[in-house]
């Protein structure tokens, strides 16, 4: 605990003295870096399956409901799909079972979520997001897949607790949502008791070599 206290503090200073290198590259990670902060799953009634996991975990695509290991502080991009035709939402809760209000939802279509899904689970990839839309994505080499089609979505900014349900088979959704330690699990509301994973978040982030 007083460790968990004296690491936020250091945190906090150095952001105050202006590690600003750190803050830069994770803005830059975001949208132009490697694809340790895409989150890819599948939708099912018995369970969530990933094609892709965060931190290079590797992503089996059969394993139900991994775990998500975040780094606090970090900003991730999920998408998922809807994989059965039944309707299935998503949710990040805490200990308690409250669903956060963290999700920032994002605009993405099934060509996109399918561009995004084609890439290979330890490529490096970088996501297009405009205006509150993921419009495209590109692995490895800048092999430009830009798909500039605006499907529009409210509310840049505005974050949710939970997203729409998507009840269609092969529907897509995104959200962004930056890591807090509060985070203890993923969850469908429609299907608690299957849909339902384990969020660990490490704190530190990037600062765990302070060298100082
Ligand atoms: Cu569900």
């Amino acid at each position: 605990m007083t460790e968990h206290t004296s690491r936020r503090r250091f945190l906090k200073a150095a952001a105050a003295t202006g590690a600003l290198a750190g803050l830069n590259a994770t803005v830059l990670a975001q949208d132009g870096g490697a694809g340790e902060q895409l989150v890819v799953l599948d939708g099912l009634t018995p369970g969530w399956l990933a094609y892709r996991l965060p931190g290079g975990a590797e992503a089996t695509g059969t394993d139900q409901n991994p775990a998500l290991s975040l780094q606090e502080g970090t900003t991730y991009t999920l998408v998922w799909v809807n994989g059965d035709g039944q309707p299935h939402n998503f949710a990040i809760q805490d200990e308690q079972g409250e669903n956060l209000e963290v999700l920032r939802p994002l605009g993405i279509d099934r060509d996109t979520y399918q561009q995004i899904n084609g890439t290979g689970a330890n490529e490096s990839v970088s996501l297009d997001v405009s205006e509150g839309n993921v419009t495209g994505v590109s692995a490895g080499n800048e092999s430009g897949g830009m798909a500039g089609n605006g499907t529009t979505v409210g509310g840049d900014g505005e974050l949710v607790a939970q997203t729409e349900i998507i009840s269609e088979e092969g529907a897509v959704q995104a959200v962004q949502f930056t890591a807090s330690a509060e985070m203890a699990s993923y969850i469908c509301l429609v299907h608690p008791n299957t849909m339902v994973g384990d969020v660990t978040v490490e704190s530190g982030g990037g600062a765990g070599n302070d060298s100082s």
